[in-house]
């Protein structure tokens, strides 16, 4: 039997090459090696608020783009979060096996939070609800990027602490993360992960931007006060770069240094530019193709919906018997 894998996106802005490199690209090259469930995690995207109008499109947007990329809705379950109750009802079960100061410690509900003027409730779950996706389908592996290791770990203490409360119930599931990619930081800022819900204009690359846009984007990137690249001394900005370069281009240490040592910064971020739009335009292509025909994108997240509820609903089920709630 194939081991189970599972990973999320969150329905929120437009996904971005940090989202691509960091984990969808992953998603794609692992979809047949195992048995896979990718979440479009909606109830995590409303821990902050979204614009009802927006969320709704954004999430069949999402489905289109995860198929643009290549998940093949044949082989591999695309499932909208919400569609499934057992993620909220496993979640409930978790939030009353895990001590407050485990969530009140998560580097992402610090920062969030403190860019809220009120912080919901929702924000401080958000691990938890998480760990109920990862869990709910027993899964062995979470590839994602690097700023979900924290979640990850705690997803593991959270299946510990259930276990030895209650006995064996959940699968210990193991973090996947690229070896290129898996942070991948903003343009203008590059001490700071590129992150959908920056707004400065030249932070993120979407997966959807315009080849002009791209270059233009890239070409203002921030790098340093070196006049060419020099892999002794080169800053935050540059690296990101060649290290987007890389993970797109699939190359090894040794060609992007042969390639780009001593390169002036114009003519390396040219490269760097054809490079992701090469990548990104047959994406582009298949996205309106997809997104065309609404009516496919339907069938497809109600058959991955009826499809994993099978599982989702035997560990909800086995998770009361643990429990001692009433099952009948
Ligand atoms: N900059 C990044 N580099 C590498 N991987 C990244 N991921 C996110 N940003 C980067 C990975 O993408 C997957 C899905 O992301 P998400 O939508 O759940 O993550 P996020 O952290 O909420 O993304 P954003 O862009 O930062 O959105 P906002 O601003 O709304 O919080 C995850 O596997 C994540 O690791």
């Amino acid at each position: 039997m194939k081991a189970r894998v599972f990973s999320g996106i969150q329905p929120t802005g437009s996904p971005h090459i940090g989202n691509y490199l960091g984990a969808l690209k992953n998603w794609v090259k692992i979809q047949h090696e195992y048995e896979c469930i990718w979440g479009i995690v909606d109830l995590h995207a409303i821990t902050i608020y979204q614009k009802p109008e927006e969320l709704r499109q954004k999430i069949v947007e999402l489905a289109g783009m995860l198929i643009a990329i290549g998940l093949d809705p044949a082989h591999t379950s695309i499932v909208v979060q919400s569609m499934i109750p057992a993620h909220t009802e496993l979640a409930w079960m978790l939030t009353c096996a895990t001590p407050i100061g485990w969530l009140e410690r998560m580097t992402q509900y610090k920062s969030k939070a403190q860019a809220q003027e009120t912080v919901g409730d929702g924000l401080l779950q958000y691990p938890v609800l998480m760990a109920a996706d990862i869990l709910l389908y027993q899964a062995a592996i979470v590839p994602v990027g690097d700023d979900q290791s924290q979640h990850l770990e705690l997803a593991r203490d959270i299946a510990q602490r259930f276990n030895s409360m209650y006995g064996e119930t959940f699968v210990m599931p193991a973090t996947s993360l690229p070896s290129v990619g898996a942070r991948v930081m903003g343009l203008d800022e590059p001490d700071k992960k590129m992150s959908k819900s920056s707004t400065g204009p030249n932070h993120a690359i979407s997966l959807l931007d315009d080849p002009k846009v791209i270059t233009k984007k890239i070409m203002r990137a921030t790098t340093d006060s070196n006049p060419a690249v020099d892999f002794e001394t080169m800053g935050a900005g540059v690296k990101n770069l060649l290290a987007i370069y890389q993970a797109f281009t699939e190359t090894s240490d040794d060609h992007v240094k042969a390639e780009f040592d001593g390169l002036r910064y114009g003519d390396m971020k040219k490269k760097v530019a054809a490079a992701v739009v090469a990548a990104l335009e047959p994406i582009q292509v298949r996205y309106r193709e997809i997104t065309a025909d609404p009516g496919y994108l339907e069938g497809v997240l109600k058959a991955s919906a009826e499809r994993v509820s099978v599982f989702a609903n035997d560990t909800v089920y086995k998770t009361k018997r643990a429990m001692g709630l009433y099952t009948a």
